[in-house]
Order: structure tokens, then C-alpha cells, then sequence
């Protein structure tokens, strides 16, 4: 199972999978971060689409056309803002994957491509995030055979190494 999970560190928005997913906000108009590089570089008519979404909230997710991506759909998702651990963050993040996977299966999208939802702008804890990410991610593919590929891909060298450790620590 985990032969189908992926780490790589690098930029979403360069990744050849047929979905990737944005870590938004409630808006889904852009910002930021990820959600910033994802709309540069899928143009004007992302934005467009989003629009006619009129938001999403919190653990929830929505899907889109990728436009001039390589990955040719997009995951929309909203992450927690992370606001001391007692507001079910964890439970809202983990319920982002959950509906992530349950676009993916519908769809019968076969590579997707995270990021690590909610550890930049919403301050969420890295090392909690990333075992919330791959418990969830694990927990998807024990019950389904048709994904052939999660890439967990990492902005820099210090979100990388906590997942490699994370996936090593439950092998
Ligand atoms: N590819 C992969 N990962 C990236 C990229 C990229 N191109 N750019 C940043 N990251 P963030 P959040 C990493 O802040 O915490 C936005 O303004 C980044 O290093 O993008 O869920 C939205 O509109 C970090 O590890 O998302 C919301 O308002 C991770 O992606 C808000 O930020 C998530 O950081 C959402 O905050």
C-alpha cells in the first residue's frame, strides 16, 4: 500500500498527476501560498469557475477544471486555521482528506498530488499535520485499489524530511 505513496519536494503546480489539491480558503477566490501559485499558473479561468462555487467551508472540498496546469483537474479544500489544538482542527483537517478521497473515488482520479494542508498561512503543527495526512491517506488506500499514486509534495527540505520520517515510523 504505501509503494503508492510518493514524497517529493518541489512545486504542486509543476507536478504531472490528473488532480491536484489546493489548500484554500473559505472564499476559494485565492490567496497565498500554494493557492496563490496554483491561480498564476492556471490562468484567469480558475478563477472564473471558483466564483460560480460560492465558497466552501472549513474540511470540506470542491472540484475544478485545471486550465493551463499540467494536472488537469483541481482540489479545492479548506484547511483549519490553527488556533491551539482545542477547536477540532485535527478533526477538520482530517476530514479535508477524507473528502479529498471521496472526490478522488468518484471521479476515479488515479494520481493526485497533496500539499501539506493548513502548516503555512494557518499555522497548523507540521509534524501533527503530516501524521493527520498520512494516517488518513493510508486509511483510503487500505480500502481502495484503483489510486496508483498520492504525492505528498513538500516546499522545502524541512516539510520532506518530517514525512519521510512519518511514513518510515509507521512501516
Ligand atoms: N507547492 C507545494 N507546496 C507549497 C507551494 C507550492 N507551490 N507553495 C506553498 N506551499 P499555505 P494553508 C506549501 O500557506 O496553511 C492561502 O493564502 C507551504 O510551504 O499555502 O493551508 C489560502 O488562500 C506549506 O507547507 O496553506 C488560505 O488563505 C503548505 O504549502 C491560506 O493560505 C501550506 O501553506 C491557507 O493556509
Amino acid at each position: 500500500m504505501l509503494d503508492r505513496v510518493e514524497v517529493v519536494q518541489g512545486d504542486i503546480t509543476q507536478q504531472q498527476v490528473e488532480a491536484i489539491v489546493n489548500a484554500a480558503n473559505n472564499s476559494l477566490l485565492g490567496g497565498g501560498g500554494v493557492d496563490g501559485a496554483i491561480h498564476r499558473v492556471a490562468g484567469p479561468e480558475l478563477l472564473e469557475e471558483c466564483r460560480k462555487l460560492r465558497g466552501c467551508p472549513t474540511g470540506e472540498a470542491k472540484m475544478t477544471r485545471g486550465y493551463r496546469l499540467p494536472a488537469k483537474w483541481v482540489i479545492h479544500t479548506v484547511g483549519p486555521v490553527w488556533r491551539g489544538g482545542n477547536y477540532k482542527e485535527d478533526e477538520y483537517l482530517a476530514q479535508c482528506y477524507q473528502n479529498c478521497f471521496a472526490l478522488i473515488e468518484k471521479h476515479q482520479l488515479k494520481t493526485v498530488a497533496f500539499p501539506s494542508i493548513s502548516t503555512g498561512a494557518y499555522r497548523f503543527p507540521l509534524e501533527r499535520a503530516t501524521r493527520i495526512a498520512v494516517a488518513e491517506t493510508v486509511n483510503f488506500l487500505k480500502g481502495n485499489n484503483f489510486v496508483e499514486k498520492i504525492v505528498f509534495v513538500c516546499f522545502n527540505i524541512r516539510v520532506y524530511d518530517c514525512y519521510v520520517n512519518e511514513l518510515k515510523s509507521i512501516q
